[in-house]
């Protein structure tokens, strides 16, 4: 048993020890890893740190930390003697009350700017944020303006659905919530509290292998919600797959995420590593600077690390959870893991469109990963584009997803005009759970199908629909 004032004493760089669900970790060799920067273990260094790390993780994630660096448990009758955690530098944020009522959001774009003030500064950094100078994401958000409608009228469009199926599982909806990481930096609720909105909706939603929760943890909260809601929703869970290194982690992981019910795995193929995320990157300095860190005090390369030209702060992945050696022949045993359905999540091009037909997807999402990935990367309205030029056999073969920029109805229209089975929807998602909560994300599905529903609009767009499904154009 280790003593809290033995512990206290290591807060430094050199020696940095944290304490963990009654275990004390030797986390100095993981300081300059750590994807959030070594200043936010630095700031717990010498204290216990359980609260703080499962705002974020899973408990059982600590084994993820180097191996060796559990040092063993900490004598209970001396946790007082631990250092105090050092607070976070100043954040300035509105309160709940201080919100706009959440019918006051009409637009996404209303979400976005109560996430804002409701968000501390480091978390809206990092949702909002993007690669390098933001070009991709600022394509994806531009692409959807450059279609226009070509309005067909005096049709008959009094009787409008606008359902579909998504891995044959029906929807109400033309869209579904994306996969996103690390949502208890969001709202105390994380994902459970997602989930929430998305059951009472009825909507269809990706969870994240980056979750704060455990798949269990979120299918319970899935379930919870489901036998609390009336009539049975339709909403169903699938899985977003990073491939971690280590094949048989990988496996386990597979086999966890089909033994807790999800229905299909979205396999992230866009981030063989972590992206540049400048915006991340300067914060993490700053963060870095005000715990006495600079740029040139830190390791060049981190020790054992795979990717040796991580840069010192920021737009690191945590070492073996996302595999850089993936190929187009590991989907077999992906496959025989799996059992079930396969969407490639990350597809860029009508070639690799093609090369997952011929593997068997059942689905492939056009994606670059909210513009978070590879810069001046094609928005998923493009490579859709290349698609229908290329290889339109594609687009009746497997169910083609796409997400990125859609920000209203009228956006996910012309997506599924285009022949996008239906389109995934994130930031907006993130954004209103910010804010909001489960309330949030209920509301913001109705400000996106608004567009769809409202009697004027509907006449124009669904003629528009019909029409464009075999003919369309880029003006
Ligand atoms: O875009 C992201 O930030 C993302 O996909 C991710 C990856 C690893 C951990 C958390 C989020």
């Amino acid at each position: 048993m280790l003593d809290g004032a033995e512990v206290a004493k290591h807060a430094t760089r050199e020696s940095c020890w944290i304490v963990i669900d009654s275990k004390v970790y030797d986390v100095t060799s993981f300081l300059f890893r750590h994807p959030g920067g070594a200043a936010i273990l630095l700031r717990q260094a010498g204290s216990d740190a359980t609260a703080e790390f499962a705002k974020v993780h899973p408990l059982d994630y600590v084994q993820e930390l180097p191996e060796g660096s559990c040092l063993g448990p900490l004598d209970p009758k001396t946790a007082t003697s631990l250092n105090s955690p050092k607070p976070q530098p100043s954040r300035e944020v509105v309160s709940t009350e201080e919100l706009p009522h959440p019918s006051l959001c009409v637009t996404t774009g209303d979400f976005e700017a109560a996430a804002k003030s409701a968000l501390p500064h480091r978390f809206w950094t990092y949702v909002s944020g993007s690669a390098n100078s933001g070009l991709s994401l600022k394509g994806n958000l531009d692409d959807w303006a450059r279609i226009r409608f070509r309005p067909r009228v005096l049709r008959n469009v009094g009787t409008v659905d606008m359902g579909g199926s998504i891995l044959g599982h029906k929807t109400q909806f033309p869209f579904y919530v994306s996969a996103m990481g690390t949502m208890g930096n969001i709202h105390p609720g994380a994902e459970p509290e997602t989930v929430r909105g998305i059951v009472r909706k009825g909507l269809h939603g990706v969870i994240s292998t980056a979750s704060t929760k455990t798949p269990d943890e979120i299918m319970d909260s899935y379930r919870r919600e489901q036998s609390q809601v009336g009539d049975a929703s339709p909403s169903v869970l699938f899985f977003q797959l990073y491939l971690p290194t280590d094949r048989e982690k990988a496996v386990a992981l597979i086999k966890r995420a089909k033994a807790a019910g999800y229905q299909g795995i979205w396999l992230t193929v866009d981030t063989p590593l972590l992206g540049k995320r400048t915006a991340d990157r300067r914060l993490q300095a700053i963060e870095a600077l005000s715990m006495g860190l600079e740029q040139e005090q830190t390791p060049n390369r981190p020790i054992g690390g795979e990717n040796s030209l991580a840069p010192a702060f920021g737009g690191r992945d945590v070492p073996g959870q996302l595999s850089p050696h993936t190929t187009w022949e590991d989907l077999k045993w992906i496959r025989d893991a799996w059992q079930g359905p396969i969407v490639l999540k990350g597809i860029q091009c009508a070639d690799d469109a093609k090369l997952a037909m011929e593997h068997g997807c059942e689905g492939i999402l056009l994606s670059n990963h909210g513009g978070r990935q590879l810069h001046t990367a094609p928005s998923a309205l493009m490579t859709l584009l290349e698609i229908r030029t290329y290889c339109p056999e594609v687009l009746d073969k497997l169910e083609v997803y796409v997400d990125g920029g859609l920000r209203d109805g009228a956006d996910v229209l012309k997506a599924i005009c285009l022949g996008a089975t239906a389109v995934g929807v994130g930031r907006p998602y993130l954004y209103a759970l910010a804010a909001y909560g489960s309330r949030g994300i209920e509301r913001c599905t109705d400000s996106k199908s608004s567009m769809l529903r409202f009697g004027v609009l509907r006449v124009t767009l669904l003629t528009t629909f019909k029409y464009c499904r075999k003919n369309w154009r880029l003006l």
